[in-house]
Formats: C-alpha cells, structure tokens, sequence
C-alpha cells in the first residue's frame, strides 16, 4: 500500500513508534520557531532543562506579537530573547521584521523537512509541503534540545481539489468554506493533506492562506505536495535549492476524502465571533462597516495586499470606515513601496501599520464599542480584538477592500457590477521579491553575528515555577464551570495589559479566566486545590502554555471537560494538570463551587496506565471520567509536569537533554 505525503515525511523522522492511527509517535524536528510571547518562556525553560546549544538543523526566534514596545517590559522581553537566540545558536529576526509564519515561510520553510513551533498557525509553511506542527513552548525547548516529539498519530484526510477558483473567490474562500463545513473542532486528531487537480491552480502564498487555517479547523497540520508553483515561488525567494519533489504515492491511503471544487465557490465571511459561523457574504451585506483591516499571518503577504491596492486605485476609502493595511512582513512593506503601491493605497485613505500581529490579538487598532471591524484574519473570538463585545467578521482582503469602498459589508461581485469599471484582480506574484533574504537579511541576525553571549534578564522576567508530584489524594471545589469551545484567549487573554506579564507568571496568572469570570484568581488561590469543568473542545486557539501554567501556579489541580483541543491538552500533561474526559450528562450535572474528589490513589492510577477513575461529586454521586494518555504522557503528569519530569531522571543519572521518557 502507498503512502501520503504525510506519511513520508514522518516515516522518514520517526525515532520511535508505528504509523498507526491513534499511536503515539516520536518524530525528529528539523527547524523550530518561536516568536516573542511563547519564546520567554520556551528560553527559560530551555535554560532551566541545564541545555546549552540549539541541537535542531535551525531554530528562528521571532519577535513579531508585541512589537510596539508600549511597555519596557516588552522590550526587556525583546532584548532578553535576542541574548537567549545568541546565546544558544539561534536566528533572531528584530521586532518589525514581520511575523514569525511569514518570515519563516520566507527565509527558511523547505519541502519535506518537519517544523515545530510554540505558536499555533505553525503549520503555515505546509502551503510548500514542510510538516509542520504547533506545540507548546516546553515541547519547543525540548526538541530544541535535540529530544523528539511525540504525537498521537493523526488520521490524514484527503482534501482533493477540483477546478479552478472563479473570479472573487479565493484562497480564504477555500479556508471559510471548509470551517463553515467541518466546524472548529472537526479537523482535531487529523491532518488536513491537499491533493487533486485544483492543487495546481493554486500560488504558494494561495495554499499557505489554506493551510494557515487549517489550525482554526483543530488540524493538527495541513500539507500541499510541492510542484512547478513550489519551485517557482522558491527560485523567485532566491531559495531554488530548497526545492524537493514530494507527493503522496498514487494509492495512498486516506481515512477520509473531502471533495471541494473551487469552481463552486464564492465570497464568504465568518461572522462574530467564531471562525466556523461561515456564511456567504452576500446574507450579511448591507452591514455598516467601521473599521477594516489586511493583514496577519493568514492574508498579510505582498500577494494578499496587493489585490486590495488595485481594487482601491483611483478610489477612496468610504467616510465612514477606517482602513488599515498591517503587513505580514516587512519584506510585504518593501515591496510595496518600492512598486508604488503603498503611495496609492495612501491616495485611497488606506493607514499603514509596521509588519506585526498587532490588532488580532488586541494591540493596536481595537474596535470601537459596539461596532463592526472586518479583517482578513484568522480569529475573531469574542474580546480577542481587545474589546469586550466586539463584531469581528473574517473575510478575503477582496471582500474587505470592496466593504472599505462602500462602508458597509457587500460581496465584491455586486460592487463590480454597480461600478462597472471594478475588475476582479488578477492573482499576482512577486517577479522578484526583495534582495537581502536569510543571512543576509538586515533583520535577522544568524547564530555566527551574534550580538549577546549572555542571557539579559529585565526586572520582570522571571522564573518558570515548578510542581511536585501528583500524589494519591486529588480533591477540590469546582472552581470554574465553563461552555464549549473555551479558547485560551479565555484563559491568559493577550491583550496588550495582560501580555507583557508572559515572563512573569505570578503576575500573569492573575488574569487567568478574568474574562469569564474576574474573581477566578483569587477564589482558585483562596482554595487549596481544585478543578476546572467545561463542555467540548477546551482550550482551543492559540498555544500558550501559559493557559495550562497559571492555572497550574494558582493551584489548579485538573480540568474535567468533554474533549479538549489538541495542544492545550498536551500543554495540561506538560504542568501536571489531569486533564479527564467527561459525558455530557455529568457535565450538566456538575455545578460551580461542587466538591470533586478523584476516588482513587491518583498517583498510582496515573502511572499504572488506569484508564478509567471514579470522580465523587459532592459526597453524593459518582460520575467515570477518562484519562486517554500515553504511558510517556502518564509518567510526566505524575511527575508534576515535564519540568519537573526531567529534572527528575537527570539527578537519577538519566538523560536530561531530550527528556522524554
Ligand atoms: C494567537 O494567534 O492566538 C497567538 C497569539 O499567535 C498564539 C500565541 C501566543 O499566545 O503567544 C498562538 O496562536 O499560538
Ligand atoms: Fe499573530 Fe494573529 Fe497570526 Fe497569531 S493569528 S501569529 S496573533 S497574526
């Protein structure tokens, strides 16, 4: 039987393991990335693992969320991550320089090589057929350190591609269409591999759009094979000799086949504040339009603006709605300007921004109060642009330039035919993009020119806390009971004020869960112990450990949940959180304040791979919750978490470094 394409990339770095289903595997990571509001922690942690040198083929510290440096606490941040990145052998690629998946994607993604990274849109570079995966940062460390990670094996589903895009439908379409069909949690345990005759009408930047958010579907990665469009877009980077034809055999298997002809789709847009409430832009338009944006790592590449700009030439942007372009790179900028483009979008009324995450997590641009804000991101969970109630629509830059024209929400193809003039653009490459890429890039300094050989701490960064052992005895109130689909913007929300605490856990964790409820810090640390309860797909969207930390600091002992979102759960197992499953009629019948106690001697479950254990709810029922985990898994949670894991066999004479069983 043939393989996928996944299949051979992970068979060609598997240590340890088979390429079964449901299987844990431990795969060898070629590059790791990081970016500034995961990578503190992923350094400290580096650190305090007693690693002294970046053991993968390349490791790229990026600063790119918090970029603005409106307090010196990010700045220290920024200073400390460039010692860290000088000090162990890593690229460090300056705050303005753009956003870590772009950077990336440009300098240094190659076909068929694995990429692991503390931030969940990693799998980007899968649009030119790297495997990639997004971890939390203590993974990030270890395979830095040269230790494998281990995954479940995914079940690889065929998204096989048909026809070709019409006019004003686009790659964000293919995306959209996909969420409004599978859901947020219907790519978890799966990865997403695009075959099929449609593959080849699609750019590079096209696909790494798709496979960018894949990561909003719950996938684990999502992967292109590379073709004529790979090697062109490489050579065009000047990277020609990173090209490798990969591809999945012909009788490959799929566990399942998803058809979509793109000559069936059109504009779409998620409405607030789900990335799956998809429907076609067409149903919400007529909506009034204050703000737009383009850009983030999903549609802020020079081929993402740019459609915008011709749309907006010799046009102005509408009285009533602001218009900003926030550049996935500063690569994107640059070229823009150089071409002329930023001039016109400037003459149209368009604000640029320097090439950062900014706005998508709330830094910078935040909504007005009870307004309507589309932008060509990947988010748009509630709060998340940095106000409360917010109305976040997620749309194409085509579909977000046409609403900045009228002001309010309108599919582009009608606004063609009002104008008469409006032509869809043409999707368009870079013929030569900038000079200056990888080592030579004035943005990033490699390991040989690095400027620090010491680690430079600020007053704020601090120490990564660590837990004991699980002990037989787990009991505690239910501290907090939350719905479904809880993200970790609900956990360790990154606005701006919250943000700059991401190397100060005592600090940062008084914050955890404020926007569900804003005494949960302080009742969770009044409490000796205790458990969070919530519905399906906990802890989906981002990859901050920090969403399992703090918790973990406050005394958190375990969550009870119906299922949970791929990394936060493996980040629960990383700080010694037992994360148990639950059915729905427990979970209806679990209230706030309940006291839980796990019947067993815990401990001892845990490690002896015991699947099933009695929760006592109040002294008056019994409810059976599930722990799926590996015995690796098991071993790290009863330790107190992989910190402490590790710790532990090294002063039994074990090996520290990749630390992992
Ligand atoms: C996000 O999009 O939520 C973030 C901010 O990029 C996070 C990383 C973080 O919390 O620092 C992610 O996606 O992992
Ligand atoms: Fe940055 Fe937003 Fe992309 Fe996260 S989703 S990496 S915050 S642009």
């Amino acid at each position: 039987m043939g393989q996928t394409l996944t299949e051979k990339i992970l068979d060609d770095h598997l240590v340890e393991g088979e390429l079964e289903t449901g299987e844990e595997i431990g795969i060898e990571i070629d590059q790791v990335l990081t970016q500034d509001t995961t990578g503190t922690l992923v350094w400290l942690q580096f650190e305090a693992l007693g690693l002294d040198e970046v053991q993968t083929e390349l490791a790229a510290q990026y600063c790119d969320h918090q970029t603005y440096q409106f307090d010196f606490k990010n700045t220290d941040d920024h200073r400390f991550l460039r010692s860290a990145a000088g000090k162990f052998g890593a690229y460090y690629s300056r705050p303005g320089n753009g956003i870590c998946h772009n950077v990336h994607k440009e300098n240094f993604a190659a076909p068929g090589k694995t990429l692991l990274g503390s931030d969940s849109h990693t799998p980007t570079p899968g649009g030119l057929g790297e495997l990639a995966i997004g971890s939390g940062g203590l993974d990030v460390s270890v395979a830095m350190g040269g230790g494998a990670y281990y995954i479940e094996m995914p079940e690889v589903v065929n998204v096989h591609l048909e026809g070709e895009l019409p006019e004003w439908a686009t790659a964000k379409d293919v995306a959209l269409h996909l969420l409004g069909e599978l859901t947020v949690k219907g790519g978890v345990g799966k990865i997403f591999e695009y075959t099929g005759p449609g593959v080849e009408s699609l750019t590079v930047p096209e696909r790494t759009t798709i496979t960018n958010l894949g990561t909003e579907l719950g996938a684990t990665s999502s992967i292109f094979p590379t073709d004529e469009r790979t090697k062109d877009w490489l050579s065009r980077i000047g990277r020609e000799d990173d090209y490798v034809e990969i591809g999945p055999d012909e009788d490959a298997e799929y566990a399942d086949t998803i058809e979509v002809d793109l000559s069936d789709l059109e504009p779409l847009i998620a409405c607030p504040s789900m990335p799956d409430k998809v429907v076609p832009v067409d149903e919400v338009a007529g909506t009034d339009v204050e703000q737009t944006i383009i850009g983030s790592c999903t549609n802020g590449a020079y081929e993402d603006i740019l459609p915008a700009a011709k749309m907006l030439e010799g046009r102005t942007v509408d009285k009533k709605t602001e218009m900003i372009v926030a550049p996935g790179s500063k690569q994107a900028s640059e070229m823009l300007a150089r071409e002329g483009w930023t001039a016109e979008m400037m003459a149209a009324g368009v604000n640029f921004s320097e090439a950062t995450c900014g706005a998508c997590i709330g830094i910078g641009h935040v909504p007005g109060s009870n307004s309507v804000s589309l932008r060509t991101f990947n988010r748009n969970f509630e709060g998340r642009s940095g106000i409360e109630d917010d109305n976040v629509y997620l749309c194409s830059p085509e579909v977000a330039a046409a609403a900045a024209i009228a002001g309010e929400i309108v599919d582009p193809r009608d606004l063609a035919e009002e104008f008469g003039d409006l032509e869809a653009p043409e999707f368009e490459m870079g013929t030569k993009y900038s000079d200056g890429m990888g080592q030579e890039d004035p943005d990033i300094i490699s390991p040989d020119e690095a400027v620090d050989d010491e680690l430079i701490k600020g007053p704020n960064i601090g120490d990564v806390p660590l837990k004991d052992e699980m002990g037989a005895d787990i009991d505690g109130p239910a501290l907090l009971k939350m719905e479904d689909n809880i993200t970790t913007d609900h956990i360790i929300p990154a606005t701006q004020d919250i943000l700059m605490y991401r190397s100060n856990i005592p600090k940062l964790s008084e914050f955890t869960l404020s926007r569900v409820d804003e005494d949960f810090a302080q009742r969770a640390l009044d409490s000796d112990g205790g458990f969070l309860v919530a519905g399906e797909n906990y802890g989906q969207g981002s990859s901050r450990e920090h969403a399992a930390l703090c918790p973990m600091y406050l005394g958190v002992e375990g969550v009870l949940a119906q299922s949970f979102a791929r990394i936060h759960r493996a980040n629960l197992f990383n700080f010694g959180l037992i994360p148990l499953e639950i059915d729905e009629a427990d979970y209806e019948n679990i209230e706030q304040g309940d006291d839980i106690e796990i019947v067993d001697d815990v401990e001892d479950a845990v490690r002896s791979g015991q699947e099933e254990f009695t929760v006592r709810i109040n002294d008056e029922w019994e409810l059976t919750a599930e722990l799926d985990a590996s015995e690796r898994e098991r071993q790290i949670l009863a330790d107190g978490g992989k910190l402490s894991h590790t710790k532990k066999q090294a002063d039994s004479g074990g090996d520290a470094a990749p630390a992992d069983d």
